[in-house]
């Protein structure tokens, strides 16, 4: 009785949605033509406009206390049993904006908090000249924003959710309450369209840290929406041995644009129909896979009630191969050069979040390896090739004792390509500002 009325509510909301089934062109080989295509569909066009927003705030807290009492389920923290899965909502209802401000960290006036303003929109992203595509990005840019604090501030972010899908914001490698590590169905409940969900916690340790969202983190975390969290150190230690005068952050990334245009586009069509449903208090997992424990979810399967996504593919069809790559949201040759000076110290900070393994090689430099994850190596290592692993970040140290033109790129020579073509992707260039060339190639796209 329950699914047939479920039956005829999904029929009578796909038609007030106008919800129009995916588009037949969407094969890869298409890809040029399908991006062109993606930038004018009608599914995209609430995209946000581009429009440079101020990614640092420094008022004051002024936040509403949210009830606290309905705010946590306690359940859920034992809820994992070895089986924890993003799939488990023990006793949510799936219901919007019940979950704004957990426990776990002080109120507003017991400390002074250093606020922040981040949003999440669809935004088209250029990567390089004729390749467009859109994805979820915070504050509309990718990578995101880039956050600079203090070991040991107290860190507020308000974080708003303008798109039709649910994230979260995990801040990866702070030390900080679980309930503040947003991990959708583990920690928190997700964002949902239209929620602001506010964010508290100490800035430690120090290092190189980053953010990206934990919702369906193929897409969302890998494509766009990662962003640098840099925690300063009152006094540097490392300034003793490489006195530093510039400081880059460069965010390593890799794209499948064809994988990005066609979740985009069935996340949205899929999701118009699961927030209609949530609103109405009649979203069931037999369409949209939300159990409230591993029981239920094995007892659906076994019956045949649920077919999980595993045994069928992905909605469609495809599996993600990365065909650009890049530097801080760009590819080469569109990426940003590093400055230099002869004499200079620089600090470049890596952050990985493509997923991906990457070997960064220097040429004409040796550079100091001084860093992992944040934290300070026992003894820097003199290196000109760093290998970097998924969610790693990686500090080095460059001294400009070499003029010239010098090119930083992944040594694993797929990923310095676009699509297919070398040379692209994962590659800058480190250029001394101060010095006249006396050569310079008569062909050049960059020069
Ligand atoms: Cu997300």
């Amino acid at each position: 009785m329950k699914s047939k009325n479920l039956e005829h509510d999904k029929q009578r909301i796909l038609q007030a949605a106008d919800i129009t089934p995916p588009s037949a062109d969407t094969s890869r080989r298409n890809f040029l033509r399908g991006a062109v295509a993606a930038t004018g569909s009608a599914a995209l066009a609430a995209s946000s406009q581009l429009a440079a927003q101020t990614d640092k705030t420094d008022h004051s807290a002024h936040m509403a206390q949210g009830g606290m009492d309905h705010s946590m389920h306690a359940q859920m923290g034992q809820a994992g049993n070895g089986y924890s899965s993003m799939m488990f909502v023990e006793g949510h209802a799936m219901q919007p904006g019940l979950l704004t401000e957990p426990p776990g960290s002080p109120a507003d006036h017991e400390v002074d908090y250093k606020v922040f303003d981040i949003d999440i929109r669809l935004a088209e992203h250029e990567i390089l000249p004729g390749i467009k595509t859109h994805f979820f990005a915070f504050n509309g840019q990718v990578p995101g924003p880039e956050f600079h604090v203090t070991e040991g501030d107290w860190v507020k972010v308000n974080f708003t959710n303008h798109t039709e899908e649910m994230h979260t914001i995990h801040w990866h490698g702070i030390v900080l309450p679980y309930t503040m590590d947003g991990v959708p169905m583990i920690t928190q409940d997700p964002v949902h369209p239209g929620q602001t969900f506010v964010y508290r916690f100490q800035a430690k340790p120090s290092g190189t840290r980053w953010y990206h969202c934990h919702w369906g983190t193929p897409l969302h975390a890998t494509h766009a929406m990662h962003g640098a969290f840099i925690v300063h150190r009152k006094h540097e230690p490392l300034k003793k041995r490489f006195p530093y005068t510039r400081d880059y952050t460069l965010m390593l990334e890799a794209w499948d644009i064809d994988f990005s245009r066609e979740e985009i586009n069935e996340l949205l069509r899929g999701m118009k129909e699961v927030n209609l449903l949530m609103s109405q208090g009649k979203l069931d997992y037999k369409t949209h896979g939300f159990f409230k424990d591993y029981a239920e979810f094995k007892q659906a399967v076994d019956s045949g009630d649920y077919k999980a996504p595993y045994l069928q593919s992905r909605s469609n069809g495809m599996h993600m191969k990365q065909n650009f790559f890049g530097i801080n949201g760009k590819a080469y040759p569109a990426t940003k050069r590093i400055s230099i000076r002869q004499g200079e110290w620089i600090r470049i900070r890596m952050i990985n979040a493509s997923g991906l393994t990457h070997h960064m090689h220097l040429h004409g430099h040796d550079f100091w390896w001084v860093a992992q994850d944040g934290n300070d190596l026992a003894e820097p290592r003199q290196i000109n090739t760093i290998h970097v692993e998924p969610g790693g970040t990686y500090d080095i140290m460059v001294y400009g004792d070499n003029p010239g033109y010098w090119t930083f790129h992944d040594h694993k020579t797929t990923h310095a390509t676009n699509n297919g073509i070398y040379p692209g992707g994962m590659l800058t260039v480190l250029e001394y500002e101060d010095f006249q060339p006396s050569y310079i190639p008569s062909t050049s796209v960059d020069q």
